[in-house]
């Protein structure tokens, strides 16, 4: 069932009110998610700036899927410049478009290479994901970026999570409209009850989640630019994808202020960043 879920909303071009997608910035059409009251937690308001986040955490909703505005353009730069330098590794990698000693984004606008930008599809930094035997392993392993993990820690615990979060691998992926990821369970990682964070910017999309089965039906929920997704325990087990980004005509919402660099705005026309933080190892939980 997941799968013909999957090419509906892949086939789909504008958004139908009638298609079953949960819209967190219209909270009306489901019983699927349910509201959760945030006790409030002292928390220095100058690490808040920091980490690109409102100083009035009043206003976050939590549902069970959760909705939070971030301070977006410093967390695209962040994924665009600065996680796709090494030592963080690149499904390009191999493809020998550089110029020796320059990194991808440097190379693709000084030689406005549209291909080479569309090539990028993954970075993945710390415990470096191996796509072909899902396994982690010490010797593919670097520094995780202290901001991606304060950010994560900060998210668990406002959202009360019981353990620290130590976050220890992820997959920053890059989308463009035609892009489909299709329906996986997240098992690679020794803890499974740690929560998975999952973060998008730029364009939107449509974010199946389903049950333990590819058979279940899935539930398609509405992902916009500053939407966080945070999967633990069985949900990680759940097959989950995403049939369709939609492209900027379909977008109402997406709008990047005229002080932004034209290379950026550029690029995040055409570009949908999903940041996937994920616990490795069982430090520090039961
Ligand atoms: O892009 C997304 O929203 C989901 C990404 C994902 O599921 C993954 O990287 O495992």
């Amino acid at each position: 069932m997941f799968k013909e879920y999957f090419k509906f909303y892949k086939r789909m071009n504008t958004l139908d009110q009638n298609s079953d997608i949960i819209d967190f910035s219209n909270v009306v059409n489901t019983e699927l998610i349910k509201p959760k009251e945030l006790k409030y937690l002292t928390y220095n308001k100058e690490k808040l700036d920091d980490l690109g986040l409102k100083r009035d955490l009043s206003d976050w909703n939590c549902y069970e899927i959760l909705n939070i505005p971030v301070g977006q353009k410093y967390w695209i730069k962040r994924c665009i410049v600065d996680y796709t330098k090494k030592p963080n590794r690149l499904n390009i990698d191999n493809h020998h478009f550089f110029q020796p000693g320059e990194d991808w984004w440097t190379t693709v606008n000084k030689t406005n290479n549209v291909k080479l930008r569309d090539q990028l599809r993954w970075a993945t930094l710390g415990y470096h994901h191996d796509w072909d035997t899902k396994v982690y392993s010490e010797s593919a392993k670097d520094e995780f970026p202290t901001d991606l993990s304060d950010l994560s820690k900060f998210i668990t615990k406002w959202l009360q999570f019981p353990n620290e979060f130590m976050a220890e691998a992820a997959i920053v992926n890059f989308y463009h409209p035609s892009s489909t990821l299709s329906g996986h369970i997240d098992h690679s990682e020794y803890n499974l009850s740690a929560p998975l964070l999952s973060i998008s910017f730029g364009l939107s999309a449509i974010f199946l989640i389903g049950g333990h089965s590819l058979d279940d039906k899935p539930t398609a929920v509405l992902l916009r630019s500053g939407d966080i997704i945070i999967m633990s325990k069985e949900s990680r087990l759940c097959y989950h994808g995403v049939p369709k980004v939609l492209s900027p005509k379909n977008d109402q919402d997406y709008n990047y202020d005229n002080e932004w660099e034209e290379s950026f705005k550029k690029y995040m026309q055409v570009t949908r960043i999903n940041i996937n933080v994920r616990q490795v190892n069982n430090v520090g939980n039961d």
